[in-house]
């Protein structure tokens, strides 16, 4: 199995985890890009959110990514990325979403005002 998130799921490969269903395991970023940066991602293998499919797995997903943020006490707000395919910046090729929060991210869209 070469996929690292499947390794991960699979207990082949160490992580933090912080989150686990039937479905979805989350597990600390090994590169935190904010105080908290918790991962996201299905117990099968999807290759990015472009494949995904099956609805209810779609909001186990937003659940369990919602439950994270609760448990990490993102209170203040916090965001979920999900980078897709090549032109999105994905570089780990197992549908993952990203919890970051715990510090003021700023804006990533023009602002509409
Ligand atoms: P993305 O660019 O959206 O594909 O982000 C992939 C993220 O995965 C990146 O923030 C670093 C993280 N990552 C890569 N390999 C590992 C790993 O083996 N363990 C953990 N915990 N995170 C990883």
């Amino acid at each position: 199995m070469s996929c690292v998130f499947c390794r991960i799921v699979g207990g082949e490969l160490p992580a933090t985890r912080v989150y686990e269903d039937a479905d979805v395991l989350a597990f600390r970023d090994l590169h935190p890009q904010a105080p908290s940066h918790v991962l996201v991602v299905p117990k099968v293998h999807v290759d990015s959110l472009h494949e995904l499919v099956d609805p209810r797995l779609a909001g186990a997903l937003l659940a369990a990514a919602a439950q994270v943020a609760r448990a990490e006490k993102l209170e203040q707000g916090w965001r979920l990325i999900a980078n897709t395919r090549e032109h999105g910046g994905q570089e780990v090729g197992h549908l993952h979403l990203h919890v970051l929060g715990g510090r003021a991210l700023g804006r990533m869209l023009p602002s509409a005002r």
